[in-house]
């Protein structure tokens, strides 16, 4: 999908709005979250401008792979590896999604939390 010109995330892929930014390639780019929830919380989103989870198909699933892989390379780096690490997908309003771009959480550099909260 075309990036939207105002989607905040597309304009952190476009590099029109500034983020600290820990893993570029050409399906994914990964940046440390504005509001930390974590010791460590970054937010890892495909390139391209998909919304929800649900818009995915078969076509794209590879993306959601991309995404993990990223996620765990950058935990790698950061050594979470060791002490482990918590992906995760917020869709649509019941999950607190705010930023309609498809993203992936990761979050460690401490103990965490419950699930759910
Ligand atoms: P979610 O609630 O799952 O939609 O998470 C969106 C996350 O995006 C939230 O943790 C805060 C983060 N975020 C929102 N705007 C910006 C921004 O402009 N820059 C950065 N780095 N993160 C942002």
């Amino acid at each position: 999908m075309a990036a939207d010109p105002v989607c905040i995330f597309c304009q952190i892929v476009a590099g029109e709005l500034s983020a600290n930014i820990l893993h570029r390639d050409d399906h994914v780019v990964a940046f440390q979250d504005i509001q930390p929830v974590a010791a460590t919380h970054i937010v890892v989103i495909p390139t391209e401008h998909v919304e929800f989870i649900v818009d995915y198909d078969e076509t794209r699933a590879a993306l959601i792979g991309r995404l993990a892989l990223a996620a765990s390379q950058i935990a790698e780096r950061g050594g979470l590896d060791a002490t482990g690490y918590r992906l995760v997908i917020n869709q649509g309003p019941d999950a607190d999604q705010s930023v309609d771009h498809l993203h992936m959480h990761l979050l460690g550099g401490e103990q965490l939390g419950g699930m759910v909260s």
